[in-house]
């Protein structure tokens, strides 16, 4: 079968770009080149290139050459494969021009983000990309963060190659780029400049204060749900466009990115985005409500061995639960004009997609990263108010319970790991680990959060995690 490349690109049966891709020149460097920016931010960015080419992407992968290889033999195109119960739809995006590895070395990296006609710098990072401590500060124990204070002319963390191409750019009298974290981080824009200025202090404190009065970070919420692309994926689409890809993208219809505006080197037109002053809000509703029920049903999902998020809503007790944890959530958000019971109702229909298969193990992938902002931050702001937060504590039980047999590459893994080997008691275990103040910070003094929690973590190593599904049994909070 023919491989997916510029010169077979309009043999492909798929909706093709709607712009010749060679009068495409680089505008972004997106950090990350993963699934997610593929199938969201390098799709708004293929939506603009038509009306203004000066905005492709050069996408680099900071840890991994596998994507960059496979896409730099297609020339930078892939297939996305658009999917729900009415079937498959496929397009090739054509945003991306080059992919570069960081791999073999940041040289080519440092070309791309000290290059002029770099204006916008994009990243989807994934939380621990940030490199933060539990306060939210850059960690600066972080071991890459160490490898980069001791060698800040050759970076391996995303703070510090930010740091230096900064630098460099502001050494050759080249103005900065903007800077736009779409990772699912809360205030991601204003987390971002504090973890690049706390990085550029670490060894000039001119260079912070540079970044400080002349570097725009604006937050943004990204919203599509994109699991990892499967063998199956890789047939239906070859199958679909009659064309080989190896690097397709399986997501669904749903999209949305809300950006707050400012872009003082100017920006893609990004079709179809919302552009506001202020993200917060948005950005508090989709972690709180989306990403807090998808952590309380991966986690659930894991222990129950169900596979996807289809298969975690086709139960009926995690269903509900999810259910109540997006209300709990509602509950402490304030969104004039916005009709939350029709989010949550929204949110629950997505994650039934049946033609999408989102692993639960995918999305319990670093719980220990995500768990602060999608359920401790609803529940602290819950109790505050007087609201009930119950269902929102079996997320994070649910959390507590797994890490028992947690598999490696949570950041935390090597602490949870000796965590659950030194506490073998349920009760005991509970303790300790919700004693993790990188993770609970206050709320490892706080009785009235640890006594549910714990209560509902012993019961579910015990009895099983349909035990705290019945709503019965669901600790009081
Ligand atoms: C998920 C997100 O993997 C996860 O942690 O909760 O990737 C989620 O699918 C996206 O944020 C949806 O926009």
């Amino acid at each position: 079968m023919t491989r997916l490349c510029a010169a077979t690109l309009v043999q492909a049966r798929a909706v093709l770009p709607a712009y010749d891709r060679a009068g495409v020149t680089p505008g972004i460097v997106h950090l990350g080149l993963g699934n997610f920016h593929r199938a969201h931010q390098a799709v708004y960015t293929d939506d603009s290139l038509a009306a203004d080419p000066g905005w492709g992407i050069r996408g680099v992968s900071l840890r991994s050459a596998a994507t960059t290889d496979a896409l730099r033999e297609q020339d930078g195109l892939y297939t996305l494969g658009v999917q729900d119960a009415a079937g498959l739809r496929t397009r090739v995006i054509g945003a991306v021009v080059a992919a570069i590895s960081a791999s073999n070395g940041m040289g080519p990296v440092l070309d791309a983000l000290c290059d002029p006609a770099t204006r916008v710098v994009t990243m989807t990072l994934t939380e621990k990309g940030y490199c933060r401590d539990g306060a939210g500060d850059l960690d600066v124990e972080h071991p890459d963060i160490r490898a980069d204070r001791a060698a800040p002319g050759t970076p391996i963390s995303a703070p510090g190659l930010l740091s230096l191409a900064l630098r460099l750019r502001r050494d050759a009298g080249v103005a900065p780029f903007t800077v736009l974290s779409c990772d699912n981080l809360p205030m991601n824009g204003e987390t971002t400049a504090r973890i690049v200025t706390q990085m550029a202090a670490l060894t000039d404190r001119r260079l912070a204060a540079w970044i400080t009065a002349n570097v725009a970070f604006p937050s943004c919420m990204v919203d599509r749900i994109v699991p990892a692309t499967t063998e199956a994926d890789r047939a239906a689409i070859a199958a679909a466009t009659g064309m080989r890809d190896a690097m397709p993208v399986m997501t669904e219809p749903f999209s949305q990115w809300v950006i707050e505006d400012v872009f003082p080197t100017g920006r893609p037109l990004w079709p179809g985005a919302q552009m506001v002053g202020d993200v917060a809000p948005f950005e508090t509703m989709k972690l709180r409500m989306l990403n807090g029920a998808h952590t309380t049903l991966a986690c659930l999902g894991q222990l129950l061995g169900l596979e996807t998020v289809a298969d975690a809503m086709g139960d009926a007790g995690v269903a509900r639960l999810v259910g109540r944890v997006m209300d709990q959530a509602a509950g402490t958000l304030d969104m004039p004009g916005v009709d939350l019971s029709a989010y949550a109702v929204a949110l629950q229909a997505r994650f039934r997609n049946p033609a999408l298969r989102h692993a639960t193990a995918q999305i319990a992938t670093d719980t220990s990263q995500k768990i602060p902002q999608r359920l401790l931050a609803p529940i602290r702001a819950a109790r505050e108010q007087g609201r009930p937060w119950d269902a929102l504590a079996v997320g994070v039980a649910a959390w507590v319970a797994l890490t028992r047999n947690l598999p490696a590459g949570d950041p935390l893994a090597d602490t949870l790991a000796q965590i659950a080997r030194t506490h073998p008691e349920p009760a005991q275990h509970a303790g300790a680990v919700l004693n993790l103040s990188q993770i609970f910070g206050e709320l490892t003094q706080a009785d009235w959060f640890r006594g549910p929690v714990s209560a509902a973590a012993i019961r579910i190593a015990t009895d099983g995690a349909g035990a705290v599904l019945q709503g019965s049994s669901a600790p009081r909070c």
